[in-house]
C-alpha cells in the first residue's frame, strides 16, 4: 500500500506529467486510504502546478503542456473536492470572487474559491476575464461583505486598483482582498485594498479578520 507521501507525490507528478489518469487514480487511493482531501489538493495537486509554473518559466513547457497539466489538476480536484468537509456550522459571510479583466488564469482563484466555500462562506464566482464593473454590480446585487480579486499578470493587476476605487466610491464598507502571483502586501496596500493573502491556505483567515474589522467599524459608527 502506498504511503501518504507517495500518494502526494503521485498527485503532484501526475499534474506535472499531464497524466490525468494517474492523477485520478492517486486521488481515489488518497481518499480510500482515509487521508485528508484538502491536503491532497494543496500538497499534491497545487504543489504540482507550482512545478509546472517553474517549467513554464524555464521555457521547458509551453501553453499546450500547461493547459494539459491544468486538465489533470481539475481531474483530481473533481474527485477530492466533494470530500472536503465544509464548515457549515454558521454562514460566515458572502464573497464575490473573480479574475480581473484581460486575465484568464483561474486555477489559483478556483482554489481560493474552494477555501471560502468550505470555510462556510457563500461564494459568488464571476469566473475569469471579468469586466471590472461586474465586480461592483455583483457586490451591490448580493450585498457581499468581501470582494476577492485575482490577477496573475502585472498588466492586469492594475485593473484591481480601478475596481477598488469604483467599489469604495459606492460603498466604503466593503472589504476588498487581493491575490495572485504578482500581487504583494505592498501592492495591495498601495492599491487601497483591505486584505491580501499569498495563498489559498490563508485567504479565509484573512477574510474572517477583514469582516471582524468591518463589524468593529460599523459598531463605532452607530
Ligand atoms: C497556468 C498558467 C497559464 C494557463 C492558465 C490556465 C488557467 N485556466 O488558469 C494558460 C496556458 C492559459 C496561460 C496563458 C497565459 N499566460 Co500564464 N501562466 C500559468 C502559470 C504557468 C501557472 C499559474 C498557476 O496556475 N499557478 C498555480 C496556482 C495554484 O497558483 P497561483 O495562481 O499563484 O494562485 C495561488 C496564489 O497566487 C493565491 N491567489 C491567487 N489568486 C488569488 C486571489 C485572492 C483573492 C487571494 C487571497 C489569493 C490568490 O492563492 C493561490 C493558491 O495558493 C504561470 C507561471 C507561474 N509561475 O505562476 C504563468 C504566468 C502567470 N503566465 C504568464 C503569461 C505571460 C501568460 C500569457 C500572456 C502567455 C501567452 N504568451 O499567451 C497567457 C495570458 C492569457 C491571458 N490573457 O490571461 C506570465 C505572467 C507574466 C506577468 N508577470 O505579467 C506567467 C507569470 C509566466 C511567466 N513568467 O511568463 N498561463
Amino acid at each position: 500500500m502506498a504511503s501518504k507521501e507517495e500518494l502526494l507525490k503521485q498527485l503532484s507528478d501526475g499534474v506535472v506529467d499531464y497524466d490525468e489518469d494517474k492523477v485520478k487514480d492517486a486521488a481515489q487511493s488518497f481518499l480510500d486510504n482515509g487521508h485528508d482531501p484538502l491536503e491532497g489538493i494543496m500538497d499534491g495537486l497545487a504543489a504540482g502546478m507550482v512545478v509546472v509554473g517553474d517549467l513554464y518559466e524555464r521555457n521547458e513547457y509551453f501553453v499546450p503542456e500547461v493547459l494539459m497539466c491544468a486538465d489533470a489538476l481539475y481531474g483530481g480536484l473533481d474527485i477530492l473536492r466533494p470530500h472536503v468537509p465544509s464548515d457549515s456550522s454558521s454562514v460566515r459571510g458572502q464573497v464575490v470572487i473573480g479574475t480581473v479583466q484581460g486575465d484568464v488564469h483561474d486555477i489559483g482563484k478556483n482554489l481560493v474559491k474552494m477555501m471560502f466555500d468550505v470555510g462556510g462562506f457563500t461564494v459568488h464566482d464571476l469566473g475569469r476575464d471579468v469586466p471590472l464593473e461586474n465586480f461592483v454590480e455583483e457586490q451591490m446585487r448580493t450585498d457581499s461583505e468581501i470582494v476577492a480579486m485575482s490577477a496573475m499578470m502585472t498588466t492586469t493587476m492594475l485593473g484591481m486598483k480601478k475596481v477598488i476605487g469604483m467599489i469604495k466610491e459606492k460603498n466604503p464598507d466593503v472589504a476588498i482582498m487581493l491575490g495572485g502571483a504578482p500581487v504583494t502586501k505592498d501592492v495591495a496596500d498601495l492599491f487601497g485594498a483591505d486584505g491580501y493573502a499569498e495563498s489559498a491556505g490563508n485567504a479565509v483567515t484573512e477574510g474572517i479578520k477583514m469582516i471582524g474589522r468591518l463589524r468593529e467599524l460599523r459598531q463605532k459608527e452607530k
